[in-house]
């Protein structure tokens, strides 16, 4: 072979080795997508967002050096229409979404395209680790085999879940869809209509129980606490409340662990700080604040071993981490755990009205940080952010189309989420049990149709329902305490229509 020959060999060769190595790495560089979702955490609930009474440096670590926002919503002020919204990019109101009990069937179609299902498609490894909460199964659940449909068939490969809340039964937990520790000589059974046989209730045994309950929360105990909801069989996959965060963090690093190679998302959905509230020891008396200020301890702790791993692994440079929650702030949310008479100063909505089921802002106005070193430059942004969004904007920043025309009521904000815009949503719903849409300045709150369920009603709560129509100037009255709608008929009017728009969208395609 003449000499000029071996030269072009060698340079088709040289070639060839950068290209694939383009390639390949640009796979790899694929960032890892980490989504702490805490439950029931307040506006104001955490240091970095004016908490005094609790300190929670972990966030606060990701809010310094990353970008906390000011004026980011879930999609609705209770959690399984948030979570369904954050999954699906689609509001819950087209699916009548709404608190679900421990044995309801899955809320998500399994033929719908979901964020996690979208991202396995771009050759990531999914993982829910923590609160479901979007129902299991069609129908009758059998406990004792297989369940299924769930989060495998909305795009997860690998689950470990709270299959509802843990104030409901059954209390044990499922991987990939089997009950955890499971004797099948003692198998389980689930009900909400009634006991299965005479087992103490919290009614019946109330001197079995670790805190009080309201009659809702006094049904089967487990753990010394009574649940909503009956069981029967099933003992040795109890779960143990006071451990949960150990487990469930646990099991979050060892899918970071097992997939530092890959690209990968982990929906980290904390069981915290929803009530029962039952801290592990290592948490107890960390503030003034009694069970619910010690779990925002024993939350922060979780988020700090999350990042510690990610650094650990040699990640932070790859992966964008976003920290949230469902819902807005409750204190007593049906058990008797001092929370209204421990709270003190602290204000768990951050200066906002309302809180968890509310239609004023502390409803759905969350605290949210994205995380991303050398990606996102550390600050504050005022863009008004929805979750809804989360799966378009995150579909466009995994590949340059994004999930392309799929019609959903998600919006691609991923400027703004990475902090090189400040332009966020022109018109922003939120969900309660009633709709409340902003828009400038303003907020208008729709009347309540329906009638407010008689719990709702019972609790101390500022639920912000009215027959009337709300208006509140947000800029001048961001604790909606003038209702403006008399004054300003024609922007009730536009509101009105902006509203209604958003509910004749035609129905998402696939
Ligand atoms: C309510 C429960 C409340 C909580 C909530 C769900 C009663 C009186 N109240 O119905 O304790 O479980 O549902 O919370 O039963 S959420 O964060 O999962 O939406
Ligand atoms: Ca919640």
């Amino acid at each position: 072979m003449k000499r000029i020959e071996i030269y072009k060999l060698l340079l088709l060769t040289l070639i060839s080795i950068v290209l694939a190595s383009c390639f390949n790495s640009k796979s790899k560089e694929k960032p890892n997508i980490i989504l702490i979702y805490v439950d029931d955490l307040g506006y104001g609930d955490v240091s970095s967002y004016g908490a005094t009474s609790v300190q929670t440096p972990n966030v606060d670590f990701l809010a310094n050096n990353g970008l906390r926002f000011t004026d980011a919503h879930c999609t609705a002020a209770t959690c399984t229409p948030s979570r369904f919204s954050l999954l699906t990019g689609i509001y819950a109101f087209r699916n009548n979404a709404a608190i679900l009990p421990g044995d309801a069937p899955l809320l998500i179609d399994t033929a719908a395209l979901t964020l996690p299902k979208w991202l396995q498609g771009e050759g990531y490894n999914t993982a829910v680790v923590g609160k479901w909460h979007l129902g299991l199964g069609r129908g009758t659940i059998d406990w004792n085999n297989q369940i299924t449909p769930g989060p495998a068939e909305v795009g997860f490969n690998y689950s470990y879940i709270v299959p509802a809340t843990t104030d409901r039964v059954p209390c044990v937990y499922v991987e990939n869809g089997k009950i955890v520790n499971l004797d099948p000589a003692d198998p389980i059974e689930v009900s909400y209509k009634g006991p299965f046989d005479d087992s103490p209730t919290g009614l019946s045994n109330p001197e079995l129980l670790k805190m009080d309950a309201d009659s809702q929360h006094s049904n089967f105990i487990i753990n010394g606490i009574s649940r909503i909801g009956f069981m029967k069989g099933g003992k040795s996959a109890y779960w143990k409340d006071e451990d949960m965060a150990d487990v469930l963090t646990g099991k979050a690093i060892t899918f970071i662990q097992q997939n530092k190679k890959k690209p990968f998302f982990l929906y980290f959905a904390l069981p915290d700080i929803h009530v029962p509230r039952a801290p592990n020891e290592r948490f107890i008396g960390k503030t003034t604040m009694g069970r619910r200020g010690d779990m925002i301890a024993e939350m922060d702790w979780m988020v700090g071993a999350i990042v510690d791993e990610i650094k650990k692994q040699g990640l932070a440079k790859n992966t964008l981490i976003i920290f949230t929650s469902d819902n807005g702030p409750v204190l007593d949310d049906g058990y008797m755990d001092q929370a209204e008479k421990l709270v003190g100063s602290h204000d768990p909505s951050g200066g906002f009205r309302g809180g968890k089921y509310s239609a004023y802002e502390a409803g759905t106005r969350m605290p949210t940080i994205t995380y991303w070193p050398g990606k996102i430059n550390s600050g504050v942004s005022s863009a008004v952010i929805s979750q809804v969004d989360f799966f378009a904007s995150l579909s466009s920043l995994v590949s340059k189309n994004g999930i392309g025309n799929l019609q959903n009521d998600g919006q691609n904000y991923i400027d703004a989420l990475m902090g090189k815009s400040d332009i966020g949503r022109d018109v922003l719903l939120e969900e309660s049990f009633t709709f409340s849409v902003r828009m400038d300045n303003w907020k208008y709150i729709a009347p309540m149709e329906k009638k407010t369920p008689d719990w709702l009603r019972n609790k101390k709560i500022e639920t912000g329902l009215s027959q009337e129509d709300q208006l509140y100037d947000l800029a001048k009255d961001p604790k909606e305490q003038v209702n403006m709608a008399d004054k300003y008929p024609d922007i009730v009017k536009k509101l009105k229509g902006e509203l209604e728009k958003i509910k004749i969208t035609k129905t998402v395609k696939r």
